[in-house]
């Protein structure tokens, strides 16, 4: 057909072996046993884009959108060198599924871990990434996230070990949504009275790359294609995954969307899904996999198909009623031209609301043999109400009626040096009221406006019942991803309505999976299991960009006495800067 003049193709990583251990080599120092340091210096600044061919403003890192794709192998130790060229404002990043052992203050949350870096400095991410999976990197300050700042983080078994299953090649698929309106004014939007909501993207992103004008899902016929710019070098161009017939290939996927949930799917090819959120799974197939922000998988497939031609590769939206084209990419088996399109239509996700497919794929989930099992019961079990409420006329969301902000100083260092009015040190709500009625709009939709930090008796078990309730307008609760930093949790079980007390007898105690994100379903509660072992101040938080910019989570202090010295520049800003002047003078 000649559609597509210049493609622009990636083959998988590993036929490219030789060329990474190069670089790595000239870059990197070795410790013992085979692990290293890696250095990086990025420079994070915005510029002009054009994700889905239509240009906007994007933030970017060493003049890439998505970032740069940081390669590392489990035992490895990232030292990372962060300079922001943002003219006016401030910036941090967040490793996403790194735990952050023994480094709290590496973690990338502004506010919690580590002041904003400011125009024209620098700051030094230095910490271990200590366990293979497939993780990725975002900003963590304002709706930077939303902005563009984004990309991979792959994290290699150790030298000389092997992963539980085999394959020939893999591909990283980081998955985004993109709006036309810039961040800013979104966070306008969002912040206004009444709010203004910024409805779905405009497009799906793979890799940063997406079509907005190019609906082929929904009339599959050669005026739709015309629409689409899938040739040349043109920025939206996608990426085609380049394979041999009859070999295994791994993707690793990850979503980091400020709101869609998506389907994700190849033409005539199953899936197995084989790892989440960095964790073994036990493997299971399918034709399409839900994945919501926050979420990363690794899916093996075979390349089994009629090799004469190509195979689209789609993103769909799920769980809010669609507005947004697919996302669209191609499967090139090498024996045929990869300027040839793909013949067969692309897959279609399952209907939106169909809630029944995305459990049962949810539900799916679980650890492999020989994983660690959760402590048989917890010391304490905090129940988290998630409601949408109004506070003098804003939109915000709320757990247990207080809408989380955050506080001027970052909180590990208010709360290691003890610091008087950093925050407000009330206990908040270890639960919600009996006669709340999670099935309807509260009668009363006012809440208040807290810090919401829960101090957590070191190495203690804690048990999160993430409760969903209906929002605002009636019959309406929406799908949250929560995410938590420091850790891991078991996902012991999920129910629809309000969670009972007898309920608990029912948690999977034998398999959960291990993950850092979590969906709660609407109207429905999830419940997790984790030990405190880890000591620092975590975020954890609905993994929605706008939700959380609305309030919608809670810091985790455990430990803290035990945090070692944090760095001074993670220090520079509210009450913990002043206590430096005052030590230093
Ligand atoms: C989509 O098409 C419309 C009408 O042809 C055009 O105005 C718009 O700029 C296009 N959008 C993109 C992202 O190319
Ligand atoms: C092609 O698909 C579009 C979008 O669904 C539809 O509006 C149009 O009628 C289709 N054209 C033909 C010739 O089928
Ligand atoms: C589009 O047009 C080409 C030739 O012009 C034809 O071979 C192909 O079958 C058409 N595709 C569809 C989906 O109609
Ligand atoms: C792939 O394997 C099938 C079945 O083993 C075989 O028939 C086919 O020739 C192989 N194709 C290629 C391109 O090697
Ligand atoms: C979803 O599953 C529930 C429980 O199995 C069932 O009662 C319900 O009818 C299903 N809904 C749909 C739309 O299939
Ligand atoms: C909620 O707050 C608004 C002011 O922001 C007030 O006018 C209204 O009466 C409050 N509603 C209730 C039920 O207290
Ligand atoms: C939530 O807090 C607001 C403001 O303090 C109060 O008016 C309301 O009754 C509370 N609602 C619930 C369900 O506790
Ligand atoms: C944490 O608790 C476990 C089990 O109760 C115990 O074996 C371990 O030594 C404790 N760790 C620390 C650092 O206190
Ligand atoms: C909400 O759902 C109930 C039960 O299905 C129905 O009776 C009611 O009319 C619905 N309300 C709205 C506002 O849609
Ligand atoms: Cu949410």
């Amino acid at each position: 057909m000649g559609f597509l003049k210049n493609p622009s193709l990636i083959s998988s990583r590993i036929l490219k072996l030789s060329f990474f251990l190069i670089v790595f080599i000239v870059n990197n120092s070795f410790g013992a046993f085979g692990a290293k340091t890696r250095h990086f210096k990025w420079e994070v600044e915005y510029m002009h884009w054009a994700p889905d061919c239509k240009e906007g403003v994007v933030m970017g890192i060493n003049g890439q959108f998505p970032g740069p794709t940081i390669q590392a192998r489990a035992g490895d130790t990232i030292h990372l060198e962060l300079t922001n060229h943002l003219h006016t404002e401030g910036v941090v990043i967040h490793w996403h599924g790194i735990r952050q052992i023994d480094t709290p203050w590496a973690d990338g949350t502004a506010s919690i871990s580590q002041c904003p870096i400011n125009p024209g400095e620098s700051f030094v991410y230095r910490f271990k990434v200590d366990k293979a999976g497939t993780y990725f990197y975002h900003g963590h300050y304002g709706m930077q996230r939303s902005a563009g700042l984004y990309g991979s983080l792959i994290v290699d078994v150790e030298e000389g070990k092997k992963e539980p299953f085999h394959y020939d090649g893999e591909f990283n698929l980081l998955l985004s949504d993109l709006w036309h309106k810039s961040a800013h004014e979104q966070e306008v939007d969002l912040s206004s009275k009444p709010m203004r909501w910024i409805g779905e993207p405009q497009s799906l992103l793979i890799n940063g790359r997406g079509q907005n004008n190019c609906s082929l899902a929904a009339g599959f016929n050669n005026s739709t294609l015309s629409k689409c710019k899938l040739r040349g070098n043109e920025q939206c161009a996608p990426q085609i995954l380049q394979v041999l017939p009859n070999k295994t290939y791994r993707l690793r996927v990850a979503s980091t969307t400020a709101l869609a949930s998506l389907s994700l799917a190849i033409g005539n090819h199953k899936m197995i899904i084989v790892e989440a959120d960095g964790n073994y799974i036990q493997p299971f197939e399918v034709d399409n996999m839900d994945i919501y922000s926050g979420d990363s998988y690794s899916v093996l497939f075979t390349t089994n198909q009629d090799p004469s031609i190509n195979y689209w590769i789609s993103v769909s939206v799920r769980g809010r009623e669609p507005k947004t084209p697919q996302g669209l990419t191609i499967l090139n088996y090498k024996t045929t031209s990869a300027s040839k399109l793909p013949t067969l239509p692309p897959p279609i996700s399952p209907p939106w609301n169909d809630y029944n497919h995305s459990k049962s794929f949810t539900f799916k989930i679980l650890s492999q043999m020989g994983s660690p099992k959760p402590p048989v019961r917890p010391h304490r079990r905090i129940v988290l109400l998630n409601t949408q409420n109004f506070i003098d006329g804003q939109t915000k969301w709320s757990i247990n009626n207080v809408s989380l902000v955050l506080p001027a100083t970052p909180l590990l260092g208010s709360m290691k040096y003890n610091l008087k009015g950093a925050f407000d040190p009330k206990k908040p709500p270890e639960s919600f009221s009996a006669n709340y009625d999670v099935m309807n709009p509260s009668s009363n939709p006012n809440s208040t406006t807290g810090s919401l930090v829960y101090t957590l008796r070191f190495n203690t078990t804690i048990d999160v019942i993430l409760q969903n309730a209906n929002a605002l307008a009636a019959n309406v609760s929406e799908i949250h991803p929560w995410h938590l930093h420091g850790h891991d949790f078991w996902v012991l079980g999920y129910g629809e309505g309000r969670f009972k007390e007898g309920d608990e007898k029912k948690f999977n105690l034998k398999n959960p999976p291990l993950r850092n994100t979590a969906v709660i379903f609407p109207f429905g509660w999830t419940a997790l299991r984790f030990v405190a072992d880890n000591p620092g101040v975590w975020a954890f938080h609905c993994h929605i960009e706008p939700h959380l910019h609305m309030g919608m989570g809670v810091v985790f202090a455990e430990g803290v006495r035990r945090i070692g010295k944090i760095p001074d520049e993670a220090l520079t800003c509210g009450l913990t800067a002043k206590m430096f002047m005052s030590t230093k003078n």
